[in-house]
């Protein structure tokens, strides 16, 4: 087996192949987290680090987005550190709000003024964006440690800003969600608050090291926070209102994963409640090439919250997916060596790298009539010799039809194919499978649809 296809998870202990569903995003290497819920919908706001780096080299915000857990769409680049004509860089850990039908995301970047971290804040009408920076200058900006922030609105309708590596700050927002009032107020950072750190303490000696991420059930108020000495574990508190005083609770996450860092976003969505966190877990995963995950949260009866490890994700969606309208090749369950990119004629697309790279479809409904043709927009740069498989359950499984792709010249210029298909009926796993002993890139593909 070829190396580049195993996706080792050292701590499972085992090799997982295309039953996994964790690291949820497999076409790039994805960050700090930041879960939304809004409609129906949950959106998924993360960082990335670029490939290869060996640093935090980081210069853009995410979005993906979910209805069943299982299929995620990428919608590419939502916003960037140079959005911020002020920043210079560093685009690390953002989080999205919505309020009164507008979206608000807070993000750390690096000011070009001081070289300093500052938070800054950008707003849109939609949650796919464009996103633009509506103050032109930092929204914060008090200590070398602004980065890292979290926003939540009460059911009172106060908003509250967290943030903070060492220490832990927050203020609350005003109505507007681009100003505040009152002092910034450092949260005490107390044995009680956030529990011991062993070892030297001079300048943390508590757990609490970054990555804070505010909660709200059943009227308990839970901070989440990646807790030290590196690497990091995730740890929280609870308290009795946004502003503590903060209790601690313990462990959540243990230290595991191959990444020096985690960070967590929590989030309630259709009657459960999800974890999102990072680890190196992809091939060629590391503390600077990161990968997002989510696992289910289990509670006990007082609230707390029960002790997880890093797992193998959501393994049954919550829904199915209709193959019968266009579906984007970039909704995927897992994948193997495509890489995602976008550009201006189609928006983002997935590459395929390799011979016998694929894309996975989790919960397709065919119904019980069933379909009489694919469809799918794709291109090559190869004359000759590419194809694309759909299969069904596996990569090698039920061959549905193969097709064969031309040659249409570049990533800008697309063509449609169409193959008939044999009759199935019923929910299955969609594979698509890319074949092709080219150098270099093999195909890209944008959308696919089976017609009755
Ligand atoms: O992603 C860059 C930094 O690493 C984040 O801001 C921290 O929370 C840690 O995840």
């Amino acid at each position: 087996m070829n190396l580049r296809r195993q996706f080792v998870f050292f701590f499972l202990g085992f090799f997982l192949y295309s039953n996994a569903q964790n690291p949820i995003i497999q076409t790039m290497y994805t960050a700090d987290p930041a879960p939304m819920v809004y409609n129906g919908k949950l959106y998924l706001y993360t960082s990335y680090d670029e490939d290869n780096s060996t640093w935090f080299v980081m210069n853009n915000w995410k979005l993906y987005t979910t209805t069943d857990m299982v299929n995620w769409t990428d919608h590419g680049v939502v916003l960037s550190y140079s959005d911020f004509s002020w920043a210079k860089g560093d685009a690390w850990a953002a989080q999205c709000i919505e309020r009164d039908g507008k979206f608000y995301m807070y993000v750390p970047v690096t000011s070009k003024e001081n070289n300093r971290p500052a938070i800054g804040v950008a707003v849109a009408d939609s949650p796919y964006g464009p996103f633009y920076d509506p103050l032109g200058k930092p929204l914060v900006q008090s200590s070398w440690g602004d980065i890292d922030p979290t926003v939540f609105v009460d059911d009172d309708g106060q908003a509250y800003l967290y943030w903070g590596n060492p220490f832990c700050y927050y203020v609350k927002l005003n109505e507007d969600m681009i100003s505040f009032s009152g002092e910034i107020t450092k949260v005490p950072m107390t044995v009680e608050s956030f529990g011991k750190r062993e070892g030297n303490v001079k300048d943390r000696p508590t757990l609490y090291e970054e990555a804070p991420w505010l909660y709200k059930r059943n009227n308990l108020y839970y901070l989440l926070w990646a807790g030290g000495p590196i690497p990091e574990h995730l740890g929280y508190s609870t308290g009795k209102s946004p502003q503590g005083p903060w209790e601690y609770q313990g462990v959540l996450m243990p230290t595991e994963g191959r990444s020096f860092t985690n960070h967590p976003g929590i989030v309630d969505y259709k009657g459960k409640t999800y974890l999102f966190y990072h680890n190196g877990g992809l091939p060629g995963g590391s503390g600077f090439t990161r990968s997002v995950c989510v696992d289910e949260v289990q509670f006990n009866n007082d609230g707390s919250i029960r002790q997880m490890k890093m797992a193998e994700g959501i393994k049954n969606g919550l829904e199915t997916l209709n193959p019968y309208k266009k579906n984007e090749a970039e909704t995927i369950s897992f994948s193997e060596g495509v890489k995602a990119s976008q550009n201006k004629e189609v928006g983002v697309f997935v590459n395929a790298m390799q011979n016998n790279d694929y894309t996975k479809v989790k919960g397709v409904d065919f119904g019980n009539e069933g379909p009489a043709r694919f469809t799918a927009r794709v291109g090559t740069t190869h004359n000759g010799g590419v194809t694309m498989e759909v299969r069904l359950g596996s990569s090698d499984g039920k061959l549905l039809g193969t097709l064969n792709i031309p040659l249409t010249g570049g990533d800008n210029r697309w063509t449609l194919v169409t193959v008939d298909v044999p009759k199935i009926t019923g929910v299955h796993d969609v594979f698509f499978v890319f074949k092709g002993d080219k150098p270099g890139r093999i195909m890209f593909f944008d959308y696919w649809m089976f017609s009755r």
